[in-house]
């Protein structure tokens, strides 16, 4: 059989900061996952990622530190780096834009679709902050979105609402350098004309989506865009980091960051390339029309893997004699919650993965991930939660069924396999669950599946603990050996099945089970039969999992979210607060928000209309009539275009909706709350 040709790639995370458990889980962990499984089935494949090192988000990390952006992504490419690693990310690669040959790489494209003819040079107005005597590309301008009001929207695109637009159209720009709202000023950039490949972008999703089942969440994605129309996109900004503009004419000018980090995929597998002495190692993958390239994302990258980058392929295959492959899928995830709020480094909200590995190893945090990944919606980590993935299931079940078999195997058989004869029924069907697990997990995985795919891993674990179990051997070891032989025999290879299946989630566990049955990984394919022969010798046994005490999740939990924790105030300071018991009299949604409401209350006689955050959690027809308290004196602000007068109580929920704070009907509206 031919060797599958497989090209993954993650996305390029900015070295501007520490990885996040949230990364982890959007493109980094269930790539490794289809790759490991790939290894192991024996499929020709290269797994590539590095730093994304150029950009608007690196230089501002630099000013607010005050050091040069060379400082920030040395510090941050070498910690992430490092993170992966211990997390046990098997890339073949892990490269950087900063690289000579990433520059030569994305001039190259450049120069071609400039030779086509392909890019027009247009004057445009872009925000100049003339106190710091700089042009203000990208997030160098905050302000609010054009689309739905969000106030701290980007200068080109909203986080809010994904809405991408033209700086000019941004609402209250503000300089992030100095604070001052920028000017205008004339400058000139290089567009791409994406409108150009629309037709040929949505025959090529139409395609590939029919022939390999791409995710509902990244199709609908690219139909919005489709939708819209795709317009000219500026692949030029004025900035000195980053990757020149190869022109004359372009001096202060580089590269649009997102232009050239794609490309970054391509320029670390040449890399790679060079350094395995076999330069043009990366043309197999990149240019053979056999290949399969999955490129796995997060969500809010999904538009320069499936439209962007996709339609700069396509120009330079059109331009030139070396074709490359275009994604095969892109099986971009949701996004992942720290006990139910948004990871965010600003607030100082969530764990780093240097950090979290500080104090567990790094296979119960792969598992307890894998098995909540965010692949159709937003999902949460709760500490809890992963003291129970721990506890629960891999030590009380994978590591607890490993545990027992090898004492057993130990103290009745010297410590070998012993022989299986006479099967009973049991046995037989246990022998034959083993053989249908590799291609039942492989298929799941092969489909991005890989929750599902880790349920049923740990599913065959349950299963052998209950073998274990009905068979009774500590019963039975008095009065039929020969059955417990049976029993131990069927245990080892269902823990060689095991310590397969579950390597891609588990790599260092695996490895120790590995060690322990004195075996090695075989073909995929073939790890459901059984591999360990009568009388061969078993190797040392150890604990493959450590509980995890409430006590210690406690004290983590109490040191991670102290740091939203607010310093104490003075008596008058509460008292300038007035709260006021009020009552819902209608509840309405807001046009294109998805958490806010807008309410009428009644305060004892005069009436209020307030915004408030509570749509994910209570429908407008729930709310009327509803008891509440409102913060009456509180500025009025306007959310979306809609002014508020005051604010809800309302407190976060066990399992992170909101409840509102409501007062019983004896506190006549409009009394103070003190
Ligand atoms: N660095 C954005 C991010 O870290 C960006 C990805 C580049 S992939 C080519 O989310
Ligand atoms: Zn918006």
């Amino acid at each position: 059989m031919e060797r599958e040709k497989i090209l993954v790639t993650s996305a390029l995370p900015y070295a501007n900061g520490p990885i996040h458990l949230g990364h982890l889980s959007g493109a980094y962990l269930p790539a490794d996952i289809f790759v490991r499984y790939h290894r192991l089935k024996g499929s020709d494949v290269i797994y590539i990622c590095g730093s994304d090192e150029h950009g608007v988000p690196i230089t501002i990390t630099a000013d607010n530190e005050g050091v040069s952006p060379q400082v920030i992504i040395d510090r941050y490419h070498n910690m992430n780096k490092e993170a992966f690693e211990q997390f046990g990310m098997s890339f073949d690669i892990y490269s950087r834009t900063s690289y000579p040959i990433h520059h030569e790489t994305a001039q190259a494209f450049f120069k071609s679709f400039y030779e086509q003819g392909l890019l027009v040079e247009k004057k445009t107005m872009q925000f100049y902050d003339a106190k710091a005597k700089k042009f203000l590309p990208d997030r160098y301008v905050e302000g609010a979105c054009p689309k739905c009001g969000f106030e701290e929207a980007r200068s080109d695109e909203c986080e809010n609402c994904g809405a991408i637009y033209d700086p000019t159209e941004l609402v209250n720009p503000v300089s992030k350098i100095t604070g001052e709202k920028p000017e205008l000023k004339e400058t000139s950039h290089w567009y791409f004309p994406l409108g150009k490949f629309q037709k040929r972008l949505e025959a090529y999703i139409n395609e590939m989506s029919e022939k390999y089942g791409w995710k509902e969440n990244v199709l609908n994605y690219c139909r919005g865009w489709f939708k819209e129309g795709l317009k000219d996109r500026a692949v030029t900004r004025d900035l000195e980091w980053g990757v020149k503009v190869p022109l004359e004419n372009a001096a202060g000018k580089v590269l649009y960051v997102w232009f050239e980090a794609v490309l970054g995929y391509i320029s670390a597998t040449k890399k790679l390339s060079l350094e395995k002495n076999d330069p043009e190692m990366w043309r197999k993958y990149w240019q053979d029309s056999q290949t399969k390239y999955i490129a796995f994302i997060g969500k809010d990258n999904i538009v320069f893997h499936t439209i962007i980058f996709p339609a700069m392929l396509m120009a330079w295959n059109d331009g030139n004699p070396d074709k490359y492959v275009l994604p095969q899928n892109v099986p971009a995830n949701e996004f992942l919650n720290f006990e139910s709020k948004k990871f965010s480094k600003s607030r100082g909200w969530g764990i780093d993965v240097i950090d979290f590995l500080k104090r567990f190893p790094p296979d119960p945090l792969r598992y307890a991930l894998a098995s909540n990944l965010p692949e159709t919606k937003d999902t949460d980590f709760y500490l809890k939660e992963f003291q129970a993935k721990n506890n629960n299931e891999l030590a009380d079940i994978l590591g607890n069924f490993v545990n027992r078999t090898f004492i057993f195997a130990r103290k009745h058989f010297d410590n070998k396999v012993p022989k299986a004869a006479n099967l009973r029924d049991i046995d037989r069907e246990m022998l034959k669950l083993i053989s249908e697990y590799p291609a039942k997990v492989g298929a799941l995985i092969e489909k991005y599946k890989i929750r599902d795919a880790v349920l049923e891993m740990m599913n065959l674990a349950r299963a052998g603990n209950k073998y274990f179990n009905d068979s009774q051997p500590w019963k039975l070891v008095k009065t039929d050996k020969q059955a417990v032989a049976a029993t131990i025999n069927i245990s080892l290879q269902t823990i060689f099945t095991l310590a397969e299946i579950f390597e891609p989630v588990l790599p260092f566990t695996s490895q120790k089970i590995f060690k322990m049955l004195n075996a090695k990984p075989v073909n995929w394919l073939d790890a459901g039969k059984p591999q360990l022969n009568e009388n061969h010798q078993l190797g040392e046994a150890e604990i493959l999992f450590t509980k995890i005490e409430d006590e210690v999740i406690e004290k983590l939990y109490n040191e991670l979210t102290a740091g939203s924790q607010k310093p104490q105030i003075a008596y008058e300071d509460f008292d300038k607060i007035q709260l006021v018991a009020a009552k819902i009299l209608k509840a309405e949604k807001i046009k294109k928000s998805k958490k806010l409401l807008k309410l009428e209350a009644d305060l004892g006689g005069e009436k209020r209309q307030i915004v408030a955050g509570v749509a994910e959690s209570y429908k407008p027809e729930e709310l009327a009539g509803k008891r509440v308290i409102v913060v009456a004196n509180l500025k009025p602000a306007k959310l979306f275009g809609v002014e508020s007068q005051g604010m809800l109580l309302a407190a976060e929920t066990k399992d992170g909706k909101l409840e509102i704070i409501s007062p019983s009907e004896n506190v006549n509206l409009g009394t103070r709350i003190k």
